[in-house]
C-alpha cells in the first residue's frame, strides 16, 4: 500500500488431475461455491466481501462459540450475515470438517483459519502447532476423501522465511522459521504441496507477508499503534509500550491481498506465490508516521517494555512479488 494512504486508511478504520477435469465451470455461469475457515478473521471478512462481489456462494466455517455470541465474534462480518452461510464446527476437529465437507459440493477452500500471533505461538507452541498443523491436515484430508475436485488455498506466510537466507524473500528462498507460528506454517505449506504432489490435487500456498487494515486485530503491532496513537491524541491514553522497534516488515493492505488468493486459484496449474509490496519499514518508522499524521511526535509516548520482546525476533522482512505480477496480473492498488 502507498504508505501514508495505508496509514490514513488504518486510522480511518478507527471509526486440483481432478480438479484440471473439472475446470470447465469456469467459464460458465455456474454459481461457484467457496468454503472460507476464518471468515470471521480480518483476511476472511475482505475475502467473504471479495467472493460474493464475483458472485460466489460463499460459506464460512465458523466457531461454534460464535454462534452464540455474534455480536461479538462475528464483528467483521456484520455486514454480510444476510449473504454467507455460515457453519459451526472446528478446525481442531476432523469429524466436524468431514460433516461440512460432506454436505456441500464446495468448489474452492480457502483455508484461513489459524491461531495468527506469532507473540502468542511462543507463550503455548503446542496449541498453535496443534490447530494450525493438524487443522490444515484434517481440511486436506476430508477433502481428499469428500471432493478432492475442490481447489485449496493455504495461508502460508512471510515468517516462514524467519532469519531470511536472501533479500528479497521469493518462492525459491529457503525456510528459516523463528516461532512456533512460524514452524506451524512451514509444516501446513509442506502439507498443502505433498498433497498437491501425492493425490493430483488443486492445492496452492500463499506466502502472505503483513497485511494490514481497519480490521486488523487490536494485539498486532499496526493496529496498537494507530489505535493507541488515536486515544493519545483524544486524551484517553497518556503512553504506548512496545517491543523491537528495529524490526522491519513489508506492509500491505489486506483488501489487495485476498484478491491474490482468489487469483491463485484461477489458473490452469496450482503453484506457490509471494505476496508482497517490496517496500520494507521498522517499527519505529510507522511509529514516526503514524503519530506525525496526528500532529504528535512518537518520541514522546511511546516507551520500549521488555515485555514485548520475542525470544527469537524475525529481524527483516521484504518480498518479491515478481511473480505474482507476471503469472496472476497482481498488484497492490492501496
Ligand atoms: P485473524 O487472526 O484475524 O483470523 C484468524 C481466524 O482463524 C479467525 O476467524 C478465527 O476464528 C479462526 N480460528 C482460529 N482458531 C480456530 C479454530 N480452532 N477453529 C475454527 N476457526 C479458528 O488472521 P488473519 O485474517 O490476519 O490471517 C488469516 C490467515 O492468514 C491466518 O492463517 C494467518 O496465519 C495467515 N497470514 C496472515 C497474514 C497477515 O498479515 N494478516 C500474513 C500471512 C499469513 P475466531 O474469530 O473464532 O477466533
Ligand atoms: P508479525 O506481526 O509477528 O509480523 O505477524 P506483529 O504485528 O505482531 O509484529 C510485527 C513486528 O512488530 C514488533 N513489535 C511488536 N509486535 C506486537 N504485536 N506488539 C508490540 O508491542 C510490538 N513491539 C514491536 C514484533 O516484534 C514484530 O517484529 C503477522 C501475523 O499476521 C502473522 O499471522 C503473519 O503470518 C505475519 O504477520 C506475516
Amino acid at each position: 500500500m502507498a504508505w501514508g494512504q495505508g496509514l490514513r486508511r488504518l486510522f480511518d478504520g478507527l471509526k486440483i488431475k481432478a480438479a484440471r477435469k473439472n475446470c470447465e465451470w469456469r467459464n460458465t455461469n455456474v454459481t461457484r461455491k467457496a468454503l472460507i475457515t476464518g471468515i470471521t478473521g480480518q483476511d476472511g471478512s475482505y475475502l467473504a466481501e471479495h467472493l460474493l462481489s464475483l458472485g460466489y456462494e460463499v460459506h464460512g466455517l465458523v466457531r461454534r462459540v460464535g454462534m452464540e455470541d455474534p455480536e461479538r465474534r462475528f464483528g467483521r462480518i456484520t455486514h454480510l450475515l444476510d449473504r454467507v452461510q455460515l457453519h459451526p464446527a472446528s478446525i481442531e476437529s476432523y469429524p466436524s470438517i468431514f460433516h461440512i465437507l460432506s454436505q456441500h459440493e464446495f468448489d474452492e477452500c480457502y483455508h484461513l483459519a489459524s491461531q495468527s500471533f506469532v507473540a502468542e505461538s511462543f507463550q503455548d507452541g503446542f496449541s498453535t502447532l496443534n490447530v494450525n498443523i493438524n487443522g490444515t491436515h484434517y481440511m486436506l484430508a476430508a477433502l481428499k476423501e469428500l471432493r478432492p475436485q475442490c481447489r485449496f488455498y493455504f495461508a502460508g506466510s512471510s515468517e516462514m522465511f524467519g532469519r531470511v537466507r536472501e533479500v528479497p524473500q521469493r518462492e525459491t528462498t529457503p525456510f528459516y522459521p523463528r516461532s512456533p507460528y512460524g514452524v506451524s506454517k512451514v509444516a501446513g505449506f509442506e502439507l498443502t504441496r505433498n498433497y498437491r504432489e501425492a493425490y493430483d490435487m488443486f492445492c496452492v500456498n500463499g506466502l502472505l507477508f503483513n497485511h494490514e487494515g481497519p480490521r486488523r486485530g487490536y494485539e498486532f503491532v499496526t493496529r496498537k499503534i494507530t489505535s493507541t496513537a488515536a486515544q493519545i491524541k483524544q486524551g484517553l491514553a497518556s503512553e504506548l509500550r512496545l517491543g523491537n522497534l528495529e524490526a522491519r516488515r513489508d506492509w500491505g493492505h489486506a483488501a489487495d491481498y485476498v484478491r491474490a488468493m482468489h487469483l491463485m486459484l484461477q489458473q490452469p496449474q496450482p503453484d506457490d506465490y509471494v505476496i508482497a509490496t517490496g517496500e520494507t519499514h521498522s517499527v519505529k518508522e510507522f511509529c514516526e508516521r503514524a503519530f506525525a499524521l496526528l500532529d504528535l511526535d512518537y518520541r514522546d509516548f511511546v516507551k520500549v517494555d521488555e515485555r514485548f520482546y520475542r525470544p527469537a525476533e524475525v529481524d527483516l522482512l521484504v518480498g518479491d512479488a515478481s511473480k505474482a505480477r507476471r503469472v496472476l496480473g497482481w498488484e497492490p492498488k492501496r
